[in-house]
C-alpha cells in the first residue's frame, strides 16, 4: 500500500507543471506537483547565477489561457532577470492557489509501472511512495546540469559552481580571481555581468558564438498599457508561427536584391532581438550559402567591435554556420574582452586536462590560478532530466537504457512502452530551439490535459503510443532535422555535448504552428498513432 494515492503525479513545479496542474485540477483530478526546488519556478528557480534573464520578449513567454492572469502581471522590461521572472512564476502560483498542490524540497527518485493494476507507483527521495494512474514530467529540456565534467574537481581550493547551482545567497566575487569554463548563452550573460566586479576574469573558450545585441528598454506604464492592449493578437498569432514568437520569416532570400536583403538584416539586427535568427531568412537552415552570408553579416558586425585581430580569431566562429546552434543576446559581452582584467583562453586545441587545488590546467601543463570557477558548461537537454530519474515501464522498459541506445518520442508527448507517462519538453517537439519555451509548453501541457479528459469521457484508463505512430513520428522529425543545417553543426541541440549520448536533433524543426497542427488532427482522428484501453 502505498503512502499516497493520486489520479496524477506532475514532476516539476516550473512554466509546464504549474499550468498542468491547474488544469488537470480544473478537471477534478486528484493531483500533486513535486519538484526537488524549495520554491516554484523551474528553470527560474534554478538559474540564479548573475546576468540570467530573458531573451524572449517578456510579454510573449506568457500564459495565455487566461486574460485576468496575464494583464494581472506588469513587466519592467522587456528582457527583465530571473528575479523579475521568478516572482511572476510565484505570482502564478498564488493567482492560480497552486501552492496547496505542491510538494516542494522533494525529488522524485523512481517511477515504475505495475502491469496489473495498471498504474505508476512513485518513490520519493524521502522514501514516500504515490500510486497514481497518470505520470506527467513537466522537468524542463535543460534542467539536468553538465557539473562533473574534469579530473580533480573536489580537491580544487576555491569556490567551484555551476550556473545553475547558484547559492541563494550569492558569492562573494569582489576582488576575486574567477575562472568562467563556457560560453554559451549561460556563460555570456555570466561574463558580461562579473567582468567590472572581479579582480581577474579568465574564460576558457572552446567554441565562439555569433553574439547579437540586446536592446532591453525599460517599461513604464505606456509600455505596459501597450503590450496588455495586444493580448487578443499575441494569443491568436503565437501559437501559429514557426518559433512561437510573435515575429516570422515572410521573405524569401531569392526574391530579394543584395541590397534589399542587406537593408533587411541591417533593419532586423537593429532590433536588438532573436529576430535576426527566427525571423529573418529561413534558409539560413537550408542553404549553405544563404547561412554563409548571413554568418558574415554577423561576423563583420562582431569585428566592427572587436577591432584586435587576436581577439576576432579567438571570439568570431567561423567553422559552422550562425543560428544552427543558440543564439544568445548580449549586452556589451564583446567589449567585455577590451578590459585589463579579463583574459581569453583558447581550449580547443589544448582542452582542459584537469581541475587542480590552485586552478585549472591545460593539457599542455598551463596553469591558471583561481579562487572561484564557474562552470557554464551546459545540460544533458531533454533526456537528462528523465534519465536521471529509474524510470521503468512495461515489460522491461528502462528509459535510460532506451534513450541510450536511441532518443524516440511521440510527439514528445509520449514514449512507447510507458504507458501513462506523459512529457513536456523532451524530444522531437518543439522547445528551447527555435521556439518560445512557454508557446510550446502551454501547447504540450493542454494536449495532454486534453487526452486524459478524453480518456475520462471514453471510459479509458490507458494511453500508450503504438510502435508503428511513434515510428512514423521520428522518421518525419529525421526526415526535417537532417534537412537543417542545426544536425550538422555540434551543440546541446543535437546531443554531442553529452559524450556517448545519441545523435539526434533533439527538437522538432518543422515549425511550432505545424507541430500544434499535428498533435492537434492526432487528437481529432481519436489519438492517432495511440492505444487506448
Ligand atoms: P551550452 O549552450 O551547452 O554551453 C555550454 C558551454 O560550455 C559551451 O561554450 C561549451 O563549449 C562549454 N563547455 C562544455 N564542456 C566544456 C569543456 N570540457 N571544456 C571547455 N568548454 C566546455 O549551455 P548554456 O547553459 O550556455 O545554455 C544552455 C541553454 O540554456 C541555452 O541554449 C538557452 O536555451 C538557455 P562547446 O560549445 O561545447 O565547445
Amino acid at each position: 500500500m502505498a503512502d499516497t494515492t493520486l489520479d496524477a503525479v506532475v514532476i516539476g513545479a516550473g512554466v509546464a507543471g504549474l499550468y498542468e496542474l491547474h488544469m488537470l485540477r480544473e478537471q477534478g483530478l486528484d493531483v500533486r506537483a513535486y519538484d526537488a526546488a524549495t520554491g516554484v519556478g523551474g528553470t527560474w528557480y534554478w538559474n540564479r547565477y548573475p546576468g540570467a534573464r530573458f531573451d524572449s520578449e517578456a510579454y510573449i513567454y506568457q500564459y495565455l489561457f487566461d486574460e485576468e492572469l496575464y494583464k494581472g502581471w506588469s513587466w519592467s522590461q522587456r528582457f527583465p532577470g530571473q528575479a523579475e521572472i521568478e516572482q511572476w512564476l510565484n505570482y502564478v502560483a498564488d493567482a492560480l492557489d497552486l501552492r496547496r498542490d505542491i510538494q516542494l524540497s522533494t525529488v522524485i527518485e523512481s517511477a515504475v509501472w505495475d502491469p496489473d493494476r495498471q498504474r505508476w507507483l512513485v518513490t520519493t527521495g524521502d522514501g514516500e511512495t504515490i500510486d497514481t494512474q497518470f505520470l506527467i514530467t513537466c522537468c524542463g529540456m535543460l534542467s539536468a546540469p553538465m557539473t562533473d565534467l574534469f579530473p580533480g574537481q573536489a580537491d580544487f581550493a576555491g569556490q567551484l559552481v555551476h550556473t545553475s547551482r547558484w547559492p541563494k545567497e550569492g558569492i562573494e566575487l569582489t576582488g576575486k580571481r574567477v575562472g568562467v569554463i563556457g560560453n554559451g548563452a549561460t556563460g555570456i550573460q555570466v561574463i558580461q555581468t562579473i567582468a567590472d566586479e572581479v579582480d581577474e576574469l579568465t574564460v576558457f573558450i572552446r567554441t565562439p558564438q555569433y553574439a547579437l545585441p540586446m536592446k532591453n528598454p525599460s517599461y513604464g506604464p505606456d509600455e505596459v498599457a501597450a503590450y496588455k492592449s495586444r493580448f487578443d493578437e499575441l494569443r491568436a498569432t503565437l501559437p501559429h508561427t514557426f518559433t512561437g514568437f510573435e515575429y516570422d520569416f515572410t521573405d524569401a532570400w531569392e526574391d530579394l536584391t543584395p541590397d534589399e536583403r542587406r537593408a533587411k538584416l541591417e533593419d532586423i539586427y537593429d532590433n536588438g532581438s532573436l529576430k535576426l535568427w527566427l525571423a529573418s531568412f529561413a534558409e539560413i537552415f537550408s542553404d549553405e550559402q544563404v547561412s554563409e552570408e548571413v554568418s558574415e553579416f554577423v561576423r563583420e558586425k562582431m569585428r566592427a567591435r572587436l577591432q584586435d585581430p587576436d581577439l576576432c580569431d579567438l571570439l568570431i566562429p567561423s567553422d559552422y554556420g550562425f543560428g544552427t546552434h543558440r543564439v544568445p543576446l548580449e549586452t556589451d559581452y564583446l567589449e567585455v574582452y577590451h578590459r585589463d582584467n579579463v583574459k581569453a583562453v583558447a581550449v580547443k586545441d589544448n582542452p582542459i586536462a584537469k581541475i587542480v587545488p590552485e586552478g585549472i590546467e591545460l593539457t599542455d601543463g598551463t596553469r591558471y590560478e583561481l579562487d572561484v570557477i564557474i562552470m557554464a558548461t551546459g545540460f544533458d537537454a531533454g533526456t537528462g532530466a528523465l534519465t536521471r530519474i529509474d524510470i521503468r515501464g512495461r515489460d522491461g522498459h528502462v528509459l535510460k537504457e532506451d534513450w541510450g541506445r536511441d532518443i524516440r518520442t511521440t510527439m514528445g508527448l509520449m514514449v512507447h512502452g510507458y504507458p501513462n507517462m506523459l512529457t513536456t519538453a523532451v524530444p522531437l517537439a518543439p522547445s528551447a530551439a527555435l521556439c518560445n519555451m512557454t508557446t510550446c509548453l502551454q501547447q504540450q501541457t493542454e494536449w495532454i490535459s486534453e487526452a486524459i479528459r478524453h480518456m475520462r469521457t471514453h471510459g479509458k484508463s490507458v494511453i500508450e503510443p503504438t510502435a508503428e505512430g511513434e515510428a512514423a513520428w521520428v522518421a518525419h522529425h529525421d526526415e526535417l532535422a537532417d534537412a537543417n543545417l542545426i544536425s550538422k553543426t555540434n551543440s546541446w541541440y543535437v546531443g554531442s555535448n553529452v559524450p556517448g549520448k545519441p545523435r539526434r536533433v533533439l527538437s522538432y524543426v518543422g515549425g511550432v504552428g505545424a507541430y500544434r497542427e499535428a498533435t492537434l488532427e492526432a487528437a481529432a482522428a481519436g489519438y492517432k498513432g495511440f492505444a487506448l484501453n
